[in-house]
């Protein structure tokens, strides 16, 4: 018995010079654990007189409180320093300033496009799509441009392996249509197209938009209301002057150049007619029973005339500086 102080003295010191929470619990075993130091003490109380055994089963048991009680405070002590220095470690500091957020922008070719098929859509058009790899069936022969058709070399065609074709025109988004639907039909048709053409004014790689409507009694006369209506309103002059000049196309008869009256005279924006005979029958159509106009423009054009862009190559460049004068 004249040894627990002394042990509760170590034990206390132990407590004291532990640093983390693992040291802690060693330290506590050692103590109170199965053999620990003081729980040998209780173990041997039998060994003593029975008028020694309770005061000294009382020495101990205040020893063993006052040694719980000290870890107790150390263990919150320890606690305690492990949560500040986890706080400081994962501190952040919400006083500083956001980074911002980069604003994107559609290209000035996508705002043309999104423009034009909003007008048509309130004229009841839907936007309809297709590959871009064609068969040369949808790109030439269903339009009425047979092998060796001079239209083919008109159109510097770019041939995948197997005979397909990069499509030349949207027109083939239209065939696929045609094939697929009975009329009504009321669609433009806006994609990439590409041609074997490179310099200031050709890209090999640019943007149309047509437009088809083929049901019962589609006259000549409402392919130039349509297509008046939409260039008045996509220049937003109602005094704009349109011309139908007329033209030759494969796959339309009559056909006609559409033409602008600009501050520079007359100007060509596209090209339309009456959907060939031969197209309709070769996409399952009844040209006895019904008749079509079609017509085409260029969107990268389009969107030069509307932004004043003088160099179509700006468009394909990807020069954020240019870019981002359109957002
Ligand atoms: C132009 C001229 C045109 C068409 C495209 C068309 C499509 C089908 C049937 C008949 Cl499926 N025609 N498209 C017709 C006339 C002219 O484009 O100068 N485009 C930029």
């Amino acid at each position: 018995m004249n040894n627990v102080d002394a042990i509760l003295q170590s034990g206390q010191a132990a407590l004291a010079a532990v640093t983390d929470l693992i040291e802690l619990e060693q330290v506590k075993a050692r103590y109170l654990g199965k053999s620990g130091e003081l729980t040998e003490l209780l173990k041997q109380l039998g060994k003593l007189p029975a008028e020694e055994r309770k005061a000294a089963g009382a020495t101990i048991n205040v020893a063993k409180q006052a040694f719980e009680a000290a870890h107790k405070q150390r263990f919150e002590q320890l606690n305690a320093a492990k949560l500040a220095a986890q706080l400081a470690a994962e501190a952040l500091d919400v006083t500083l300033p956001g980074r911002g957020s980069a604003g994107g922008g559609l290209h000035p070719v996508a705002l043309t496009l999104e423009r034009i098929a909003g007008l048509f859509r309130t004229m009841g058009f839907e936007v309809a799509d297709g590959p871009e790899i064609e068969t040369d069936f949808y790109n030439f022969q269903a339009l009425n441009i047979p092998e060796n058709h001079p239209a083919r070399a008109m159109a510097d065609t770019f041939y995948v392996e197997g005979g397909d074709v990069l499509r030349t025109h949207t027109s083939p988004i239209q065939a696929r249509f045609m094939m697929d639907n009975q009329p009504p039909i009321k669609i433009v048709a806006p994609g990439r197209v590409y041609r074997v053409d490179s310099d200031a004014t050709h890209s090999p790689m640019f943007h149309q938009m047509e437009g088809l409507w083929v049901e019962e009694g589609v006259s000549f006369a409402d392919l130039k209301a349509v297509v008046t209506d939409f260039l008045r309103r996509f220049f937003e002059r109602d005094d704009l002057q349109v011309r139908f000049r007329p033209s030759f196309f494969p796959f339309t008869e009559p056909s006609a150049e559409i033409d602008v009256l600009g501050e520079r005279g007359w100007l060509e924006v596209g090209g339309c007619g009456m959907v060939h005979p031969n197209v309709l029958r070769n996409v399952n159509i009844d040209p006895e029973k019904y008749t079509g106009f079609a017509f085409g423009i260029g969107l990268d054009r389009f969107a030069m005339l509307r932004y004043g862009v003088n160099d179509l190559r700006l468009f394909f460049e990807n020069d954020l500086n240019f870019l981002r004068q359109f957002n």
